[in-house]
């Protein structure tokens, strides 16, 4: 298997455009995919559940008459969680209980002050009442997704979590159902596509209408998030994934390589990228890449991976790779460096920081703690991983005392005026009294 992958130094003058040719990522937006998910979801919401049915059978060759049938019941999730075997199952044990006490930090609270005339202000927070978790079913069935999307949700509070996972050919993922148990999902359909799509946002008489979509899924599903966002409220519309390691040329070489293999085995669009002062361990790190390769059960995957767009790259010293992970802001972010306290504080966008030679991503991928759903081609710069706020809202208090709607009606009314909005004014000088009633007869 080739273990082609580029090499670049920030000393070449050509490296601006190499560099940001390498970051370039477009989504391939298909005009097929767009016009399918269009009818699919017209259909879905114009004839609920028979074309839910319909959609079910064609794309996924599961026949049942009653749409009841869809539901996996509660039981037969505990069954499977009950089947795993016990190394497995402790294991998804941990992993939930390091998410979920992680998340609980995250839990905002409502607060409240008082102003001096008396008035009351503050801001409420609430759970959303229902999410919709979706999960996919083929090559990217991820038991850990659904612990990372389904724990924060309850832990938020969220009353129900609606699970949807295809099962082509009648096929279920035990182990997929086993972490809905153990995450506390409410409900689980075997639907998928763009069908369970409509069908969580606008409601049939099987599937209940939810508040927000989560999870991943492939370009159809990605399309009908897109599509319903509005009517519901969706969480990202993700990339594949990316890491990119600052490494200072002391840890084991191995130990790199195979950390850019984690994210490589994702998919072929999967970014891996190296950035290293020197030259010598970028070679070694080459090297364990050709020797690791063919051991590697999913080198193909890995190989097209590197080749489309990974890269090892030279850096004149850790100050400029800050500088430049900056300019990626990586989904994945490995400080590989002897203190990776000095330099944390110079990196500004990423999804997440693994700090230090002994924090592979792979901790993080599956239960260390904190959410493996993160921002990926760069929004890192402006947002955040998936938490518990992303199923919390929050809605403003203001319980006005007498003498602050006299301060405030008095202001709120000049600036209605100024505004042309005299129903505003009236409004507010109502409670001022009669003595500061202005423009009124
Ligand atoms: N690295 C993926 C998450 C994952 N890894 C799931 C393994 N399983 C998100 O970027
Ligand atoms: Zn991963």
């Amino acid at each position: 298997m080739s273990s082609q992958i580029r090499r670049l130094s920030s000393a070449q003058s050509d490296f601006k455009a190499q560099f940001r040719a390498l970051l370039a990522y477009e989504e391939q937006r298909d005009p097929h995919v767009e016009s399918a998910v269009a009818d699919i979801i017209h259909a879905v919401r114009t004839k609920g559940d028979e074309a839910l049915l319909e959609y079910t059978k064609r794309f996924d060759r599961v026949d049942v008459s009653d749409a009841a049938a869809l539901e996996i019941p509660k039981d037969e999730l505990k069954r499977a969680f009950d089947s795993l075997d016990d190394s497995l199952r402790a294991s998804l044990e941990t992993a939930a209980q390091r998410v979920r006490a992680f998340h609980e930090r995250q839990v905002a609270e409502s607060w409240e002050y008082t102003e001096a005339d008396g008035t009351r202000l503050g801001q409420r927070v609430t759970p959303l009442d229902r999410a919709g978790l979706y999960v996919p079913g083929g090559k990217a069935a991820y038991p850990s997704s659904v612990l990372m999307n389904a724990v924060p949700a309850k832990v938020a509070g969220v009353q129900e979590v609606i699970m949807v996972v295809p099962t082509p050919s009648g096929v279920r993922n035990p182990i997929v159902l086993a972490a809905a148990w153990l995450a506390g999902v409410d409900r689980v359909f075997t639907v998928g596509g763009a069908q369970a799509v409509a069908a969580l946002a606008y409601g049939t008489d099987t599937i209940p209408r939810v508040d927000k979509i989560v999870g991943p899924g492939n370009a159809y599903v990605a399309e009908a998030k897109r599509r319903v966002f509005g009517a519901v409220g969706i969480d990202m519309i993700a990339g594949p994934s990316e890491i990119l390691i600052i490494c200072d040329g002391k840890t084991d070489a191995d130990w790199i390589a195979m950390d850019l293999f984690s994210q490589a085995e994702h998919d072929e669009m999967a970014q891996s990228i190296l950035l290293c002062p020197d030259a010598a361990f970028l070679d070694q790190v080459q090297a364990s890449i050709k020797r690791l390769m063919d051991t590697m059960p999913r080198a193909t995957v890995i190989a097209t991976s590197l080749k489309n767009r990974g890269a090892l790259i030279q850096v004149k010293d850790l100050d400029e790779a800050c500088a430049l992970s900056n300019e990626i802001a990586p989904e994945h972010l490995e400080l590989s460096v002897q203190d990776p306290d000095a330099w944390v504080g110079k990196l500004r966008h990423a999804g997440a920081i693994f700090m230090g030679p002994y924090s592979s991503e792979s901790l993080g991928d599956y239960c260390a703690g904190p959410n493996h759903v993160l921002p990926t081609a760069g929004t890192a710069r402006f947002s955040s991983p998936l938490g518990v706020y992303d199923f919390q809202k929050r809605s403003s208090l203001i319980f006005a005392s007498r003498d602050g709607a006299r301060v405030l009606g008095e202001v709120a009314a000049e600036l209605a005026y100024g505004e042309g909005l005299p129903a505003h004014a009236r409004s507010a000088e109502y409670r001022v009294g009669p003595k500061f009633r202005k423009n009124q007869e």
